[in-house]
C-alpha cells in the first residue's frame, strides 16, 4: 500500500499563538482550526497549503512528547504524516517488514482521523505517521 499524499507536516512549537504571528502574519497562511488532543497532551493548530496541512503542536503538559522534543532539540519539524487507505493494514505490513511501531493499532487523532505512528529509530530518524479519513 503506497502512501497517497503528504497529509500534514507536524511542527513542534512553544506557543501556537506566537508561531501564528509568523505563519499567518508573515507567510499569509490561515489557521482554520485549533484542537486539543487530550490523550497526546497537545494543542494543535492547522493551516492548509494546497492538499497538505501544517500542524502546529504545542505541549499542554510537561510530560507531553512534544515538550520533551522541544527540550532536547528545540522547536522545529516533529513528524511527517502520510495519507493511506487503511492505517491498520499499513502498520501490519510494516511490522511484518521488521519496522518498529509506536502504535500496533490505529487510534483516534486530530480532525477525527485514524492515525498510527512508526518509531523514528526504524525510519531513518523521521517520526512517521499514517492517517486515514474515517
Ligand atoms: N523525531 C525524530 N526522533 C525523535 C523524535 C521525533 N519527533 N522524538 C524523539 N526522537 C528520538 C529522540 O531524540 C531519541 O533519540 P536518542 O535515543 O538518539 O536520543 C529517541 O527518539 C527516543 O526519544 P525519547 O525522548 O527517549 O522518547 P520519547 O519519550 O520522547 O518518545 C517517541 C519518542 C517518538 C516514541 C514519542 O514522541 C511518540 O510516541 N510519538 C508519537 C506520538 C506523538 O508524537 N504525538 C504528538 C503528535 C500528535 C498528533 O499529531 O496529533
Amino acid at each position: 500500500m503506497i502512501p497517497k499524499y503528504i497529509e500534514h507536516i507536524g511542527i513542534a512549537v512553544k506557543s501556537i499563538e506566537e508561531s501564528l504571528k509568523y505563519y499567518e502574519g508573515v507567510l499569509g497562511m490561515e489557521c482554520y482550526a485549533v484542537e486539543e488532543v487530550v490523550d497526546q497532551k497537545v494543542k494543535t493548530a492547522f493551516l492548509k497549503v494546497g492538499e497538505t496541512k501544517i500542524e502546529l503542536l504545542e505541549a499542554t503538559s510537561e510530560e507531553s512528547t512534544v515538550a520533551k522534543f522541544i527540550e532536547k532539540r528545540g522547536e522545529g519539524i516533529h513528524h511527517i504524516a502520510f495519507a493511506v487507505d487503511d492505517v491498520d493494514a499499513k502498520l501490519e505490513e510494516l511490522q511484518d517488514k521488521g519496522l518498529k511501531l509506536i502504535d500496533k493499532k490505529s487510534r483516534s487523532g486530530a480532525e477525527g482521523l485514524s492515525i498510527g505512528f512508526l518509531h523514528p529509530k526504524s525510519t531513518l530518524g523521521v517520526l512517521t505517521e499514517f492517517c486515514e479519513k474515517k
